[in-house]
């Protein structure tokens, strides 16, 4: 019998990668199928923060061993910029338009293009907490290439390849994410435990 497990996310590309990658062992919900429509506030200033208040949110709620991950861009010549700020880095959350505007914006004549791509789980499982994380290293490309993935992945090239993740079938960056990385660690931990 799969295992329910929720994610704790509204993002469906996330949960489409993620899903290609648990197999049968696991039942992967997402904030839909359980009913939670409501918008998780991500307050904390840091990645392993705010994965940890969506995860407590949703268990406190519902009651379900479940994880969130908290994502994003961190750009060396920018201070890390936008870091947990991603999503809404230029204002409005999810407009990944304005986002990548504000990065070729900021990185206009800027040498220094090092970018990383970064993720943090947070998994409640059986009432205790575990962390899994993933990093991609790579660059900043100085125009958008590429239609496939979202957010930055346009003007993201990780490092060993000369496309970006934009051009990537979602097989293959889910191959080298970040996020599949850290998802890696979570799935190992968890067919650990049920061995
Ligand atoms: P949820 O909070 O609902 O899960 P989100 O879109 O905010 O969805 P994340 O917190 O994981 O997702 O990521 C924050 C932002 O970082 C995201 O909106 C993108 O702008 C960027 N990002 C994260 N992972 C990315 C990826 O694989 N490719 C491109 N951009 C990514």
């Amino acid at each position: 019998m799969p295992n329910p497990l929720v994610f704790a996310t509204h993002n469906n590309h996330k949960l489409q990668e993620v899903a290609a990658k648990t197999g049968s062992q696991l039942q992967l919900l997402s904030l839909t199928d359980i009913g939670c429509m409501e918008d998780i506030p991500e307050t904390g200033t840091t990645f392993q923060e705010n994965a940890s208040i969506k995860s407590h949110y949703v268990f406190d709620r519902y009651k379900v061993n479940c994880f969130a991950d908290d994502s994003g861009l961190e750009i060396e010549a920018l201070n890390n910029e936008p870091g947990v700020y991603s999503a809404r880095y230029a204002g409005e959350h999810g407009n990944h338009e304005a986002n990548i505007n504000k990065v070729l914006t900021n990185l206009n004549g800027v040498t220094n293009r090092k970018a990383r791509f970064r993720t943090v789980i947070s998994l409640l499982w059986n009432g205790e907490e575990h962390f899994f994380d993933g990093t991609v290293n790579g660059t900043i490309r100085t125009e958008r290439v590429g239609a496939q993935g979202f957010g930055y992945d346009p003007i993201f090239e990780p490092e060993g390849y000369d496309i970006t993740f934009a051009e990537m079938s979602m097989e293959q960056k889910n191959s080298i994410s970040h996020r599949a990385i850290a998802m890696e660690k979570l799935i190992d931990f968890l067919n650990g435990k049920q061995a």
